[in-house]
């Protein structure tokens, strides 16, 4: 019998879509089931606060029924578990520390700031930008020459990192930044990272994520 694989998603969760990409890259099919409520956490699916007790977020794989929760252990898991595709991670201990050190590094960064960036305003929200100026250079400077974070092949660091390239548009548009200007290597690596199957097909179009933004700011009476 088949395997079945099944994942709870929600279409803009930067989270999800690492879960996609990652199944996407190793060919494996799966059952996509949305959780989007427009933002109403009240009501959640049965299935989902069955899977994921503990955090009741998005997203969960659930394979052959046994769910597994959190983005990154989802994409760890991933890999492991469909191992005869192109591995995510090196198989060297001391390289597969380091790609799991810059994937935490994106995990514990980018949302969080960019999330204060287009809630906030005036001196808080530049403050936000600012902060997420230094973040992107010190990703620029991992990536440097390299064509993805661990060489020529796209992986874990990439997975981690690729959903936000479709809410750049967004931070710069609601703090006034260019990311091209401020990190050109990086906006490269964007570039080559939409031309992927796997992250074209799983990213929204970068205008689309703005209209949400602006629609949740409007229900948080934050415009
Ligand atoms: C974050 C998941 C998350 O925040 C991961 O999987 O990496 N650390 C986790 N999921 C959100 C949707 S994306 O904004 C979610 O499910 N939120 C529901 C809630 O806050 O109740």
């Amino acid at each position: 019998m088949a395997e079945a694989v099944v994942l709870l998603g929600l279409w803009v969760s930067p989270f999800a879509q690492r879960c996609r990409i990652a199944l996407a890259e190793k060919g494996v099919a799966y059952e996509y089931k949305e959780e989007y409520k427009e933002e109403d956490w009240t009501n959640k699916s049965p299935l989902l606060l069955q899977s994921n007790p503990v955090h009741k977020k998005v997203p969960v794989l659930i394979h052959d029924g046994k769910p597994v929760c959190e983005s990154l252990i989802i994409v760890q898991y991933i890999d492991e578990v469909w191992s005869d595709g192109a591995p995510l991670l090196p198989a060297d201990p001391y390289a597969r520390a380091q790609t799991r050190f810059w994937g935490d590094f994106v995990d514990k960064k980018i949302y969080e700031c960019g999330t204060r960036l287009w809630k906030l305003k005036g001196e808080a929200q530049q403050e936000a930008k600012k902060e997420l100026i230094v973040i992107l250079k010190l990703l620029e400077a991992e990536l440097g020459d390299k064509k993805y974070f661990g060489g020529d092949a796209f992986g874990y660091v990439d997975i981690t990192l690729a959903p936000f390239i479709a809410w750049f548009y967004t931070y710069e548009t609601c703090a006034g930044l260019s990311v091209e200007a401020e990190v050109p290597k990086l906006a490269a690596w964007g570039r080559r990272c939409m031309e992927r199957e796997s992250v074209a097909k799983t990213l929204y179009d970068p205008l689309k994520v703005y209209e949400f933004v602006c629609q949740l700011k409007k229900k948080y009476g934050i415009e």
